[in-house]
Protein backbone atom coordinates (compact mmCIF):
# COMPACT_ATOMS: atom_id res chain seq x y z
CA UNK A 1 0.00 0.00 0.00
CA UNK A 2 2.52 2.25 0.95
CA UNK A 3 4.87 1.62 -1.95
CA UNK A 4 1.68 2.45 -3.74
CA UNK A 5 0.96 5.63 -2.47
CA UNK A 6 4.70 6.51 -3.38
CA UNK A 7 4.76 6.08 -7.29
CA UNK A 8 1.38 7.81 -7.70
CA UNK A 9 2.72 11.11 -5.65
CA UNK A 10 5.76 10.42 -7.80
CA UNK A 11 3.47 10.94 -10.91
CA UNK A 12 2.27 14.30 -9.29
CA UNK A 13 3.10 17.31 -11.20
CA UNK A 14 3.78 18.90 -7.88
CA UNK A 15 7.23 19.31 -6.01
CA UNK A 16 5.91 16.71 -3.31
CA UNK A 17 7.92 13.48 -3.11
CA UNK A 18 10.07 14.16 -5.69
CA UNK A 19 13.10 12.27 -6.76
CA UNK A 20 15.20 14.82 -4.71
CA UNK A 21 13.77 13.70 -1.29
CA UNK A 22 15.55 10.25 -2.51
CA UNK A 23 18.94 11.57 -3.17
CA UNK A 24 18.41 14.23 -0.99
CA UNK A 25 22.03 13.94 1.11
CA UNK A 26 20.69 12.84 4.57
CA UNK A 27 22.26 11.06 7.50
CA UNK A 28 21.18 7.57 7.99
CA UNK A 29 22.17 6.33 11.17
CA UNK A 30 24.09 7.96 14.05
CA UNK A 31 25.88 5.79 17.03
CA UNK A 32 25.76 7.76 20.49
CA UNK A 33 26.32 6.77 24.03
CA UNK A 34 23.16 8.47 25.91
CA UNK A 35 24.85 11.45 27.90
CA UNK A 36 25.21 9.99 31.87
CA UNK A 37 23.64 13.15 33.23
CA UNK A 38 20.28 12.04 31.58
CA UNK A 39 18.26 10.58 34.49
CA UNK A 40 15.02 9.91 32.13
CA UNK A 41 14.69 9.59 28.40
CA UNK A 42 10.51 9.45 27.21
CA UNK A 43 9.72 8.55 23.82
CA UNK A 44 6.81 9.95 22.18
CA UNK A 45 5.55 10.18 18.24
CA UNK A 46 2.68 11.50 16.18
CA UNK A 47 2.04 14.33 18.18
CA UNK A 48 -0.12 15.65 14.99
CA UNK A 49 -1.00 18.41 16.55
CA UNK A 50 -1.94 17.75 19.75
CA UNK A 51 0.12 20.21 21.67
CA UNK A 52 -2.20 20.71 24.68
CA UNK A 53 -1.92 17.08 25.76
CA UNK A 54 1.83 16.68 24.77
CA UNK A 55 2.14 20.10 27.57
CA UNK A 56 0.04 18.10 30.09
CA UNK A 57 2.04 14.68 29.46
CA UNK A 58 5.50 16.51 30.39
CA UNK A 59 3.60 18.27 33.27
CA UNK A 60 2.14 13.98 34.44
CA UNK A 61 5.03 12.91 33.95
CA UNK A 62 7.06 15.78 35.85
CA UNK A 63 9.32 16.02 33.14
CA UNK A 64 12.75 18.11 34.03
CA UNK A 65 16.24 19.40 32.80
CA UNK A 66 17.82 16.02 33.77
CA UNK A 67 15.24 14.25 31.83
CA UNK A 68 15.19 13.81 27.64
CA UNK A 69 12.24 13.59 25.06
CA UNK A 70 13.01 11.31 21.42
CA UNK A 71 10.17 12.67 19.16
CA UNK A 72 9.87 10.14 16.39
CA UNK A 73 8.46 12.14 13.91
CA UNK A 74 5.29 13.01 12.39
CA UNK A 75 4.70 16.33 14.96
CA UNK A 76 2.44 18.23 12.12
CA UNK A 77 -0.63 17.51 10.48
CA UNK A 78 -4.07 16.05 11.67
CA UNK A 79 -4.32 18.25 14.33
CA UNK A 80 -4.47 22.04 14.93
CA UNK A 81 -1.46 23.14 16.60
CA UNK A 82 0.98 20.79 14.81
CA UNK A 83 3.65 23.74 13.91
CA UNK A 84 2.94 25.03 17.69
CA UNK A 85 3.89 21.86 18.85
CA UNK A 86 7.22 22.10 16.51
CA UNK A 87 8.11 24.93 17.67
CA UNK A 88 7.44 24.91 21.58
CA UNK A 89 10.03 21.13 20.80
CA UNK A 90 12.74 22.45 18.81
CA UNK A 91 13.24 26.09 20.43
CA UNK A 92 10.61 26.94 23.65
CA UNK A 93 12.24 23.90 25.53
CA UNK A 94 15.58 23.75 24.37
CA UNK A 95 15.73 27.53 25.36
CA UNK A 96 14.68 26.63 28.83
CA UNK A 97 17.49 24.34 29.01
CA UNK A 98 15.34 20.99 28.71
CA UNK A 99 16.66 18.51 26.29
CA UNK A 100 14.69 16.97 23.12
CA UNK A 101 15.48 15.81 20.12
CA UNK A 102 13.03 15.50 17.38
CA UNK A 103 13.25 12.95 14.03
CA UNK A 104 11.71 13.77 11.05
CA UNK A 105 8.37 11.75 9.68
CA UNK A 106 6.93 11.54 6.87
CA UNK A 107 4.73 14.51 7.65
CA UNK A 108 7.95 16.33 7.95
CA UNK A 109 9.24 15.02 4.88
CA UNK A 110 6.43 16.35 2.64
CA UNK A 111 5.97 19.62 4.27
CA UNK A 112 9.43 20.81 3.56
CA UNK A 113 9.25 19.75 0.27
CA UNK A 114 5.59 21.46 -0.28
CA UNK A 115 6.60 24.63 1.98
CA UNK A 116 10.17 25.48 0.92
CA UNK A 117 10.02 26.27 -2.60
CA UNK A 118 10.65 29.66 -3.72
CA UNK A 119 12.11 32.77 -3.40
CA UNK A 120 10.46 34.43 -0.81
CA UNK A 121 8.42 33.63 2.17
CA UNK A 122 5.83 35.41 0.58
CA UNK A 123 6.21 33.44 -3.00
CA UNK A 124 7.10 29.93 -0.64
CA UNK A 125 3.30 30.52 0.57
CA UNK A 126 1.75 31.09 -3.24
CA UNK A 127 3.49 27.80 -4.04
CA UNK A 128 2.17 26.07 -1.25
CA UNK A 129 -1.52 27.32 -2.38
CA UNK A 130 -1.21 26.57 -5.80
CA UNK A 131 0.41 23.16 -4.92
CA UNK A 132 -2.72 22.24 -2.56
CA UNK A 133 -5.04 22.99 -5.19
CA UNK A 134 -3.26 21.50 -7.83
CA UNK A 135 -3.60 18.36 -5.91
CA UNK A 136 -7.04 18.53 -5.95
CA UNK A 137 -7.30 18.70 -9.70
CA UNK A 138 -4.76 15.59 -10.51
CA UNK A 139 -6.88 13.62 -7.55
CA UNK A 140 -9.63 12.49 -10.19
CA UNK A 141 -6.47 10.76 -12.56
CA UNK A 142 -5.60 8.81 -9.34
CA UNK A 143 -7.35 4.71 -8.54
CA UNK A 144 -10.27 4.58 -5.67
CA UNK A 145 -7.28 3.42 -3.16
CA UNK A 146 -4.51 6.35 -4.45
CA UNK A 147 -7.93 8.75 -4.32
CA UNK A 148 -8.90 7.94 -0.93
CA UNK A 149 -5.34 8.08 0.71
CA UNK A 150 -5.29 11.28 -1.11
CA UNK A 151 -8.18 12.53 0.41
CA UNK A 152 -6.94 11.63 4.13
CA UNK A 153 -3.73 13.31 3.40
CA UNK A 154 -5.89 16.81 1.91
CA UNK A 155 -7.71 16.59 5.21
CA UNK A 156 -4.35 16.62 7.28
CA UNK A 157 -3.38 19.49 5.62
CA UNK A 158 -5.98 21.93 5.69
CA UNK A 159 -5.21 22.65 8.99
CA UNK A 160 -1.98 22.91 8.82
CA UNK A 161 -2.29 24.88 5.42
CA UNK A 162 -4.46 27.72 7.61
CA UNK A 163 -1.56 27.47 10.75
CA UNK A 164 1.19 27.53 8.68
CA UNK A 165 -0.42 31.20 7.11
CA UNK A 166 -1.26 32.32 10.24
CA UNK A 167 2.70 31.99 11.68
CA UNK A 168 4.85 35.06 11.51
CA UNK A 169 7.08 34.56 8.80
CA UNK A 170 10.49 34.35 10.89
CA UNK A 171 8.36 31.23 12.38
CA UNK A 172 7.76 29.62 9.23
CA UNK A 173 11.44 30.24 8.57
CA UNK A 174 12.69 28.84 11.61
CA UNK A 175 10.63 25.58 10.81
CA UNK A 176 11.52 25.03 7.70
CA UNK A 177 15.39 25.33 8.46
CA UNK A 178 14.74 23.15 11.27
CA UNK A 179 13.45 20.33 8.87
CA UNK A 180 16.01 20.94 6.32
CA UNK A 181 18.34 20.10 8.64
CA UNK A 182 16.40 17.08 10.30
CA UNK A 183 16.59 18.61 13.51
CA UNK A 184 19.98 17.99 13.59
CA UNK A 185 19.13 13.92 13.95
CA UNK A 186 20.40 11.25 11.75
CA UNK A 187 17.17 8.97 10.44
CA UNK A 188 18.16 6.34 12.57
CA UNK A 189 18.96 6.92 16.06
CA UNK A 190 21.02 4.54 18.50
CA UNK A 191 21.58 5.13 21.61
CA UNK A 192 23.69 3.44 24.15
CA UNK A 193 22.21 3.14 27.50
CA UNK A 194 23.76 1.50 30.99
CA UNK A 195 22.47 -2.05 29.60
CA UNK A 196 21.01 -1.82 26.63
CA UNK A 197 20.79 -0.26 23.26
CA UNK A 198 17.84 1.79 22.16
CA UNK A 199 17.34 2.16 17.82
CA UNK A 200 15.28 4.74 17.70
CA UNK A 201 13.38 6.23 13.79
CA UNK A 202 9.81 6.97 12.17
CA UNK A 203 9.69 3.66 11.21
CA UNK A 204 11.82 0.66 9.33
CA UNK A 205 11.62 -2.23 7.00
CA UNK A 206 12.44 -5.17 9.28
CA UNK A 207 12.93 -7.56 6.90
CA UNK A 208 16.19 -5.58 6.08
CA UNK A 209 19.37 -4.81 7.83
CA UNK A 210 19.93 -1.31 9.06
CA UNK A 211 22.86 -1.24 6.61
CA UNK A 212 19.94 -1.29 3.70
CA UNK A 213 17.15 0.64 4.60
CA UNK A 214 16.09 3.29 2.31
CA UNK A 215 14.59 6.64 3.12
CA UNK A 216 11.31 4.72 2.29
CA UNK A 217 11.80 2.05 4.61
CA UNK A 218 12.62 4.50 7.29
CA UNK A 219 9.82 7.03 6.61
CA UNK A 220 6.97 5.33 5.15
CA UNK A 221 6.99 1.54 5.87
CA UNK A 222 3.95 0.28 7.21
CA UNK A 223 4.21 -3.55 6.96
CA UNK A 224 5.80 -4.79 10.23
CA UNK A 225 5.90 -8.22 11.54
CA UNK A 226 7.07 -8.76 14.56
CA UNK A 227 8.62 -12.01 13.86
CA UNK A 228 10.98 -10.65 11.32
CA UNK A 229 14.65 -10.52 13.19
CA UNK A 230 16.90 -8.99 10.18
CA UNK A 231 17.00 -5.58 11.44
CA UNK A 232 17.66 -6.58 14.65
CA UNK A 233 19.70 -8.99 13.93
CA UNK A 234 21.51 -6.40 11.97
CA UNK A 235 22.36 -4.46 15.23
CA UNK A 236 22.83 -7.55 17.20
CA UNK A 237 25.94 -8.59 14.82
CA UNK A 238 26.96 -4.96 14.25
CA UNK A 239 27.56 -4.03 17.85
CA UNK A 240 28.06 -7.78 18.96
CA UNK A 241 25.70 -7.62 21.61
CA UNK A 242 23.01 -9.85 22.27
CA UNK A 243 19.61 -9.17 20.75
CA UNK A 244 17.84 -8.73 23.69
CA UNK A 245 19.78 -6.22 24.71
CA UNK A 246 18.59 -4.22 21.80
CA UNK A 247 15.27 -2.02 22.01
CA UNK A 248 13.53 -1.03 18.92
CA UNK A 249 11.31 2.00 19.13
CA UNK A 250 9.03 3.22 15.77
CA UNK A 251 6.08 5.27 15.41
CA UNK A 252 3.93 6.04 11.83
CA UNK A 253 2.30 2.47 11.81
CA UNK A 254 -0.70 3.42 13.55
CA UNK A 255 -2.62 3.16 17.07
CA UNK A 256 -3.44 -0.40 16.36
CA UNK A 257 -0.32 -1.56 16.57
CA UNK A 258 0.31 0.96 19.83
CA UNK A 259 2.38 -0.64 22.59
CA UNK A 260 4.94 -3.08 23.73
CA UNK A 261 5.32 -5.69 21.05
CA UNK A 262 8.37 -9.19 20.90
CA UNK A 263 10.39 -7.08 18.69
CA UNK A 264 9.61 -3.49 18.97
CA UNK A 265 7.83 -0.87 21.05
CA UNK A 266 5.66 1.23 19.03
CA UNK A 267 4.40 4.34 19.95
CA UNK A 268 1.78 5.95 17.58
CA UNK A 269 -1.34 6.33 19.14
CA UNK A 270 -2.79 8.86 17.19
CA UNK A 271 -6.35 8.77 15.85
CA UNK A 272 -7.07 12.39 15.93
CA UNK A 273 -9.23 12.36 12.82
CA UNK A 274 -11.57 9.73 14.39
CA UNK A 275 -11.15 9.75 18.06
CA UNK A 276 -8.39 11.45 19.94
CA UNK A 277 -6.62 8.90 22.01
CA UNK A 278 -4.55 10.27 24.50
CA UNK A 279 -0.69 11.21 23.88
CA UNK A 280 1.62 8.22 25.19
CA UNK A 281 5.03 8.47 26.17
CA UNK A 282 7.29 5.55 27.40
CA UNK A 283 10.31 6.24 30.02
CA UNK A 284 13.38 3.91 28.96
CA UNK A 285 15.00 3.85 32.55
CA UNK A 286 11.74 2.95 33.80
CA UNK A 287 10.64 0.65 31.58
CA UNK A 288 7.14 2.15 31.86
CA UNK A 289 4.18 3.43 29.92
CA UNK A 290 2.90 7.17 30.90
MN1 LIG B 1 4.26 8.69 9.80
Amino acid sequence: MTQYYIREFKNLKTDILSTKVKTRPFLKIRFEKQNVSIKRTFVISDIHGRLAELKELLKKVEFSKNDMLIVLGDTIDKGNEGFRSLIFLMKILPDQGFHVRILMGNHEDMWYHMASKGASDKDKLNRLRSNFSSLKGDMKSFSKEGRKLMEELMGNWSNSIEEWENLKQTERELILEGMRKQFGEPRILVLQFSSFYGVFSHTANFKKKWQNQTLSDLTWNEEIDEFDTEYLMSFSNYLKIPIEKIVVFIGHIGERFFGIHKNYICMDNNKVNNKSNSLKSYCIEEKKMY
